[in-house]
């Protein structure tokens, strides 16, 4: 093979199963489970895999996701069938746990999300346990989901559960979100404490961009003796934001709230609909910006649990994954730009067969981030970073 070895003096871990990619949301729903089967054709065509201790995800126990889940909603997960999505006596149960045309009642869906989320805790595992110091799941990242309540494509919320997985071991967590959109049931499930740090970087409209929360302003609870105040941290962004000024904007704020802070573990969620050309997102990055994000994080040196999450043009979100493979394992610089002739599904990546198309050039949305805006930003939040300080 094309000579990818192992990166010199710490251990990645790889954390999938081929189970969770055959699951289908439905007719033309944006989410498709199938993009992490382009995602793993490039990571082999590539041979990463010689690279990375590799794990098959084991389903997560009903327990595990009941640290936060309450039993009734994983009750009804767990015994719904598609025919219920018609049933009228369902409708009441549907209705209360937010099923419907965003989070619809697929075959599988117990086992999509036991898979998904057993990959996060597993991997979570493997950095508290010493075994890894860089763990990857693509299928998880799944940051709407509530204790109580599907939302947005997410059913069982797998950050959550990773990040108390490493509450075992670490006093301070942080996590980083660059999903396009808010990372609210992250937010919401540590909201009242100090010792988990999120921070979500994301296009914010609140009356026209789901889900509508995460302005700059939310920074935790208002009362001052509530331990999770000033624990929670938001960059609001507009349309259009390029490479260059959103890496300066991600490492001005994730520098500084690594310096106050000092965490003991990261959790980065890579959500990659923040790419140009998305279906759903705005934004206007490249694989190669939305990729330093991931750079910068991983020379923090800090154990590092790498989830996905969005990303609707499959395409798309299987080179930014790859690339981002290619980088935790340190080998981007070994990696051809040119999609190797043996990749299955080849064709997808045309016509150009690059693992950098200019996507920003491609479908041209207009920057209204002005530089002003953007260091309004980082000024804010390097402020709410004293007030977390005390
Ligand atoms: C779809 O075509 O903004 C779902 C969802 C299903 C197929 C057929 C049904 C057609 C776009 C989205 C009707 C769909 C109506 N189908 C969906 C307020 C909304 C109510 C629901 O990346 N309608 C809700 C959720 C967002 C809303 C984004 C991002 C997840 C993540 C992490 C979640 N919900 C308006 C939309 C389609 C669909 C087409 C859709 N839903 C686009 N944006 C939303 O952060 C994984
Ligand atoms: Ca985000
Ligand atoms: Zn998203």
């Amino acid at each position: 093979h094309n000579g990818i070895t192992r990166p010199q003096g710490y251990t990645v871990s790889w954390h999938a199963n081929p189970a969770v990619e055959a699951h289908h949301f439905g007719q033309s729903h944006p989410m498709k489970p199938w993009r992490l089967v382009l995602t793993k054709e490039l990571v082999l065509a590539y041979g990463m895999h010689h690279a990375m201790d590799l794990y098959l995800s084991r389903a997560a126990t009903f327990e595990e996701m009941a640290d936060f889940h309450t039993e009734d909603y994983l009750d009804f997960l767990r015994q719904v069938i598609p025919a219920d999505m018609e049933a009228a006596e369902q409708s009441e149960r549907m209705a209360k746990y937010n099923f419907g045309d965003d989070c619809p009642i697929f075959d599988g869906l117990y086992n999509y999300c036991s898979l998904y989320s057993g990959g996060t805790v597993d991997a979570a595992r493997k950095l508290v346990n010493n075994q890894a110091d860089i763990a990857i799941n693509w299928s998880g990242g799944l940051h709407h989901a509530k204790k109580t309540e599907a939302s947005g494509f997410c059913y069982v919320n797998d950050v959550v559960l990773g990040i108390l997985q490493l509450l075992r071991f670490h006093p301070r967590v942080m996590y980083i979100d660059i999903d396009v959109h808010h990372g609210d049931g992250v937010e919401q499930a540590f909201w009242s404490t100090d010792r988990v740090l999120t921070v979500s970087f994301h296009k914010f409209d609140r009356d026209n961009f789901f889900p509508g929360t995460g302005s700059l302003d939310s920074t935790g609870p208002s009362h001052p003796s509530n331990p999770g105040a000033h624990h929670a941290l938001n960059v609001p962004l507009n349309d259009g934001i390029e490479d260059g000024d959103y890496l300066q904007l991600f490492k001005d704020i994730i520098g500084s709230c690594v310096e106050t802070y000092q965490p003991g573990a990261i959790v980065l969620q890579c959500g990659a609909d923040s790419l140009g050309c998305d279906r759903l997102g705005c934004f206007s990055l490249n694989v190669t910006g939305h990729g330093s994000c991931v750079a910068y994080v991983k020379t923090l040196g800090l154990p590092l649990l790498v989830v996905g999450g969005g990303g609707y043009t499959p395409r798309n979100v299987s080179r930014a994954w790859a690339h981002e493979t290619s980088i935790l394992i340190d080998a981007a610089d070994k990696i051809d730009p040119n999609i190797p002739e043996t990749v299955t599904f080849r064709n997808h990546f045309g016509p150009d067969y690059s693992l950098f198309p200019p996507l920003s050039e491609m479908r041209k949305i207009e920057n209204k981030n002005s530089k002003q805006y953007l260091a309004t930003l980082v000024s804010t939040i390097r402020e709410q970073l004293r007030y977390m300080q005390g």
